[in-house]
């Protein structure tokens, strides 16, 4: 199996899976051993690196280019960063493809949970809040979410449970000969 380094970069809206995929997938790579794996979920990001930035276009791009440029150094020095921001920008999401590939393997996993299907969870009523203009700037409902058309996978969560779409990824990630 190869050593490079790789990322695995989740987009999908507040409220997709994001966050649970990744934490499984993290777990079933550290159980596989070899290669330190950082998870990079976007609660964590947003408290540790990124806590003066808002949801507007230029403070999320600039949260997602530190999350990649930070990635891209894992990558760099042979490791695992796991990623899972919302990224809702597809010029965002191409510039830390192409920062990461010049270290190693770049894998966009799209959590495809509809907007229905998010809103209708609601896990933490933000939906709720959004409706009601409370937050402005939500992603999907006042705000874009530009939907990924080069991602190396495209994960469904309404019929397919956590375990099963973390192994889809690594299954993703045995076919590149990356694991
Ligand atoms: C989207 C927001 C917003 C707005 C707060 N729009 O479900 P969550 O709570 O835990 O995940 C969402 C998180 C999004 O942060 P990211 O860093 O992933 O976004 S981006 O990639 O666009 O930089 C949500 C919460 O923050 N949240 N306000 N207006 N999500």
């Amino acid at each position: 199996r190869s050593n490079q380094g790789f990322t695995v970069f989740f987009t999908g809206l507040s409220g997709s899976g994001k966050s649970t995929i990744a934490n499984a997938l993290m777990v079933k790579l550290m159980e596989m051993g070899g290669r330190p794996v950082t998870l990079l979920d976007g609660d964590v990001v947003r408290k540790h690196l990124s806590s003066e930035l808002g949801f507007s276009k230029e403070h999320r791009d600039l949260n997602i280019k530190r999350i990649g440029y930070v990635a891209s150094e894992i990558t760099k020095n042979g490791g695992i960063a796991i990623c899972a921001p919302i990224a809702p920008y597809t010029a965002t999401r191409r510039a830390v493809r192409e920062m990461i590939e010049q270290y190693g393997a770049f894998t966009e996993v799209h959590v495809a949970t509809s907007l229905e299907e998010c809103e209708r969870r609601d896990r933490k009523g933000l939906y709720k809040l959004a409706r009601e203009g409370k937050i402005k700037e939500f992603t999907g409902i006042s705000d874009p979410y530009e939907e990924p058309t080069n991602a190396e996978l495209i994960v469904e969560t309404e019929n397919v449970d956590v375990d099963n779409c973390a192994h889809q990824v690594i299954l993703k990630l045995e076919s590149m000969g990356l694991i």
